[in-house]
């Protein structure tokens, strides 16, 4: 019985967020992992409430990786030999408009953070005091900038190291529990166009179709968006970011979606370009077809040790030289210049996650996603996937969802 009670008030004190999302072990073995490469103490604040409390708490996501800790205003501190949780104390003003708060006073604290040492924040200065008497090196996070001027205040004689390169190393690389998490969120993502391509006909707003996405992402039990839904139909294709949405669609066009939901603070990233009367123009297809064969050309070369960018034999330079030997535009010239941005980017905790310029290695997850835009013709073509370097290649997290123009057609026809 007595267990059954103890149970019960653990479930009560634990946050929403700790039902979904990695274990505790999770988070320690990432812990661990950070603690083995440290040749110094690290200091990492969490998000304090901030003033936006009317769009909920995002927590930081370096701070998230390290500890999966969803409240506000708590410090992670770290050394090669330790690992402390600094919380805040009780606020029941606070707690009145947000809910209940752990503190490092709560019995079952330990086992809610998954930390042996939780203390509260007003402990931090004087362990932090105490640990760097063995540690010289000090690293804090440069983005978070106030918290880090005010520790080299406090430290004036003490270089701050940069922490985002050393975190980046790990996160870059998706762990087993990580890869399914981005799955999942890659699948939910496939349903949702899947869904709002049912309802695609002329006539359409963008913000219609974008309204059935994020309802699949919601109904799915994800967050939300992974980031503002982009439904560009049209010229509108053609810009880049264009999260608008107020166009009516017609007959006649494509239409490029790039959207994705968030799930348990994973993310996806899915681009693809359909005709919203159902049939691709003999133009469109034609257009389509070099997009898609880039697209294919730089997916078969992932592999570890391949490149993204560069002049040698790059992902980019694979995409780009394709495109430029394939169609022309409506003088006769090459595409290679309509393709304005990167070819693909890391996906993890965030959209467009941490990197660095290396070699891939088995475990990164990256988009590759080639686009030509021709404002001159009316259109833009994009086509997205969300890929995991493997040991040998590489796997499409976002393959369920057509991209062969054929099969787009007749998954659209009703
Ligand atoms: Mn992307």
């Amino acid at each position: 019985m007595r267990t059954l009670v103890g149970a019960v008030l653990l479930c009560s004190l634990a946050p929403v967020t700790a039902a979904t999302g990695p274990s505790h072990e999770e988070f320690r073995s990432r812990r661990a992992a950070l603690r083995k490469s440290l040749d110094g103490a690290m200091v990492l604040f969490g998000q304090t409430e901030g003033p936006d409390e009317i769009f909920g708490f995002h927590q930081d996501p370096d701070f998230y990786y390290l500890t999966g800790w969803m409240e506000p205003s708590a410090i992670l501190v770290l050394t090669p030999a330790e690992e402390m949780l600094f919380l805040p104390h009780r606020n029941e003003h606070a707690e009145r408009y947000l809910g209940k708060r752990s503190s490092a006073e709560d019995s079952g604290v330990g086992d809610v953070s998954g930390f042996s040492r939780v203390l509260p924040v007003e402990q931090f200065q004087s362990e932090l005091d105490r640990v760097l008497r063995s540690n010289d090196h000090l690293y804090a996070l440069d983005s978070q900038r106030e918290t880090t001027a005010k520790l080299a205040a406090l430290y004036p004689f003490r270089k701050i190291q940069d922490a985002a390169l050393v975190i980046t190393k790990l996160r870059i690389k998706k762990s087993p529990a990580e890869i399914e998490a981005l799955q999942h969120a890659a699948d939910v993502s496939v349903a949702a166009h899947l869904a709002a391509w049912k309802r695609l006909a002329p006539g359409l707003y963008e913000y219609q179709f974008a309204a059935t996405l994020v309802d699949t992402f919601l109904e799915s039990g994800c967050e939300g968006v992974a980031y503002a839904p982009i439904v560009g139909s049209g010229l509108n294709g053609a810009i880049l970011h264009y999260s608008t949405n107020r166009r009516r669609m017609d007959r006649g066009e494509v239409v490029v979606v790039d959207a994705a939901a968030e799930c348990s603070h994973y993310a996806s990233d899915i681009t693809r370009t359909v005709p919203v009367s159902g049939k691709f123009t003999p133009r469109e297809r034609e257009l389509y077809e070099v997009v898609l064969g880039a697209q294919k050309a730089a997916i078969a070369a992932v592999k570890p040790g391949a490149h993204m960018l560069g002049e040698g034999n790059s992902l980019t330079k694979i995409a780009r030289d394709y495109i430029d030997s394939h169609g022309k535009d409506l003088h006769g010239a090459p595409l290679g210049k309509y393709f304005t941005h990167g070819l693909g980017h890391n996906v993890g905790l965030q959209v467009h996650d941490p990197g660095y310029a290396t070699a891939l290695e088995a475990g990164m997850v990256i988009t590759i996603e080639p686009g030509v835009y021709i404002p001159e013709e009316n259109i833009g073509i994009r086509i997205e996937d969300v890929v995991l370097v493997t040991e040998n290649g590489a796997r499409v997290l976002t393959a369920a969802l057509p991209k062969e123009p054929d099969e787009i057609e007749k998954a659209l026809a009703k």
